[in-house]
């Protein structure tokens, strides 16, 4: 097995913005009268604006119109959060990770379902340190269709199979095993479906995920 670069997801794996949508699509739910709580909002994980929607509406039909300006709104309240994001904000142990990778000679790319993924990693100053930045413009195809994986490591001229995704939706690791790359799973959320999974980047280091994707049988 060889390992020549990682894709990493951006919300709630290199930084929580998970916490940003959910205030703006609360605000958006409170005007609109509709009932949206934090445990609606992990179905939201990973998945576009316009599925993120789809969900808060819970069956509810609206028009084409209205989707598209509740959209618009429920962003201009989200990238009004973004204005505070500094590189304070990137989460336990991805600084060290990182620095890990980088010295180790990978390649290292963004593979983020997010239109705002761009100014994050300006405001997070991680701008340079990803040769490749796959956002919610890159592929037609959400996840979980494998598209986006495909593209970046295309971007990255590697093989979808020398590539290990970091994510933290089950959306985003359906995608990536539909891609053919390696899958860790980070945070709370149960993504049993990885071949492996851990909460957060202080408890690995490079080298023992690489370990334990070979002692894996894939
Ligand atoms: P936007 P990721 C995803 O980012 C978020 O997890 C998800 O909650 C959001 O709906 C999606 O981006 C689209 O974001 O509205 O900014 O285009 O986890 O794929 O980095
Ligand atoms: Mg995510």
């Amino acid at each position: 097995m060889t390992i020549k670069g990682i894709i990493f997801d951006l919300d709630g794996v290199i930084t929580d913005t998970a916490e940003y949508h959910f205030l703006a699509w609360k605000r958006l739910a409170d005007e609109e009268n509709l009932d949206f709580t934090r445990e609606d909002n992990e179905q939201l994980r990973g998945v576009s604006r316009r599925e993120s929607l789809k969900r808060l509406l819970k069956g509810k039909v609206i028009s084409e119109d209205k989707m598209q300006s509740w959209m618009h709104r429920k962003n201009e309240y989200y990238k009004a959060y973004l204005d505070d994001i500094t590189p304070d904000d990137l989460l336990p142990g991805v600084s060290n990770f990182l620095e890990e990778a980088q010295a180790q000679g990978l390649k290292l790319a963004i593979g983020s379902a997010s239109k705002n993924a761009k100014p994050v990693i300006e405001k997070l100053n991680l701008i340079n340190v990803f040769e490749v930045i796959g956002d919610g413009y890159s592929v037609v195809n959400a996840k979980p269709a494998p598209d986006l994986f495909v593209w970046v490591a295309g971007g990255l001229h590697l093989h979808v199979a020398d590539v290990i995704v970091f994510e933290d939706s089950p959306a985003g690791i359906d995608a990536a095993k539909s891609a053919g790359c390696k899958t860790v799973g980070i945070g709370k959320s149960k993504l049993s479906h990885a071949d492996f999974a851990v909460r957060s980047f202080e408890e690995i280091t490079l080298n023992d995920v690489i370990n334990k994707l070979m002692n894996t049988t894939l």
